[in-house]
């Protein structure tokens, strides 16, 4: 009850930390809703993140954006859209501009196996390829697209690397469960773009552990049991165990680490909550719902802000969210 909807990403993290890690700092992602672990990667505050999930009077986007449809201009993580795939074309053209400008930054793309079947996606895949700009399309092939099975976006026809080769993009089709992987990929790519030796098409081959979102009730469309067969594990405990293995790490230390993360989720959690949660009237001013999108508010916008301003007057006298 203290936001409206969350999405998570459990068991699909390798495709979005990994690949997050073998970039540099400064390259421009666009990302789809399900890449949370870039920003983490990035250093960015959780506390933003979770001011902008409570659309409270911290949140940066001032309660404008769908919870966790995070911006952060300071760490190159261009503005989430809920509008499927509208990110990869402008991945492109932003690779596009930066190579014209003798820029040394890159551009990276994250969208899912569904919204492939979007008309920008090809557009990117086309305008990638003619302008060879330095962007990697990574295709997060979770299977799932809300309640649909990837077939529907053409899995069982061909993979999404496989069509790559089409646009005469390098195409890549990798365990999107093995973070080292994803890593090794990612920074292929990356290196490759970096040359102005072309764009890349990453298909990560993964699973969508949870349903869409709290929206979602995944019972409704498939088995309980698949997650558990799902055959490539979870990313997290398979580097874990592979990390063990070779002599790195410990039982003991990751449980120390796991400890210090919830503690750190949970105190932050706490010190946001203190600047508000959703629907509970900290929140930014009501008014300035009508900031920041016009330079010059047109006339009808104008009529309706003052409108608005009226009516809450009426409704709330001295009212402090206006
Ligand atoms: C243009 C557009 N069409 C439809 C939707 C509704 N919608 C939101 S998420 C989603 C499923 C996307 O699935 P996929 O691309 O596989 O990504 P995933 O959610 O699995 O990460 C749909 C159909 C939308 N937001 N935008």
């Amino acid at each position: 009850g203290k936001t409206s909807f969350y999405m998570k990403c459990t068991g699909e993290e390798a495709t979005s930390v990994s690949a997050s890690m073998a970039l540099a700092a400064d390259d421009m992602v666009f990302p789809s809703y399900r890449q949370q672990g870039i920003l983490i990667q990035r250093g960015y505050p959780m506390i933003e993140m979770i001011n902008q999930i409570y659309s409270n009077k911290g949140d940066k986007l001032k309660g404008r954006q769908l919870p966790i449809m995070y911006s952060s201009r300071e760490h190159s993580f261009f503005t989430i859209s809920g509008n499927l795939a509208t990110q990869t074309p402008q991945a492109v053209g932003w690779a596009m501009a930066s190579a014209i400008k003798g820029d040394s930054r890159i551009a990276a793309t994250w969208v899912g196996e569904g919204s492939t079947a979007e008309g920008d996606f090809h557009s990117a895949c086309t305008f990638a390829t003619v302008y060879n700009a330095p962007v990697i399309l990574n295709v997060v092939n979770n299977q799932w697209a809300i309640s649909s099975f990837s077939g529907f976006a053409g899995a069982e026809r061909t993979t999404f690397a496989a069509r790559a080769l089409g646009y005469g993009l390098a195409g890549l089709r990798v365990d999107g469960n093995d973070p080292l992987a994803c890593y090794a990929a990612e920074q292929w790519a990356a290196n490759r773009a970096r040359a102005n030796a072309g764009p890349t098409l990453i298909e990560f081959f993964t699973y969508r552990a949870e349903g869409h979102s709290t929206s979602d009730d995944p019972s409704g469309y498939r088995s309980a049991q698949e997650r558990s067969e799902w055959p490539l594990g979870d990313p997290v405990m398979r580097l874990k165990n592979h990390l063990i293995a070779t002599g790195e790490w410990d039982e003991e230390r990751q449980e120390k680490m796991d400890l210090e993360a919830a503690e750190h989720v949970k105190k932050v959690t706490k010190e946001a909550e203190a600047n508000g949660i959703l629907g509970h009237g900290l929140h930014h001013p009501f008014r300035t719902m009508f900031e920041d999108v016009f330079e010059e508010l047109p006339w009808h916008l104008k009529e309706q802000s003052a409108q608005a301003i009226r009516e809450r007057e009426t409704k709330f006298p001295g009212g402090l969210d206006l």
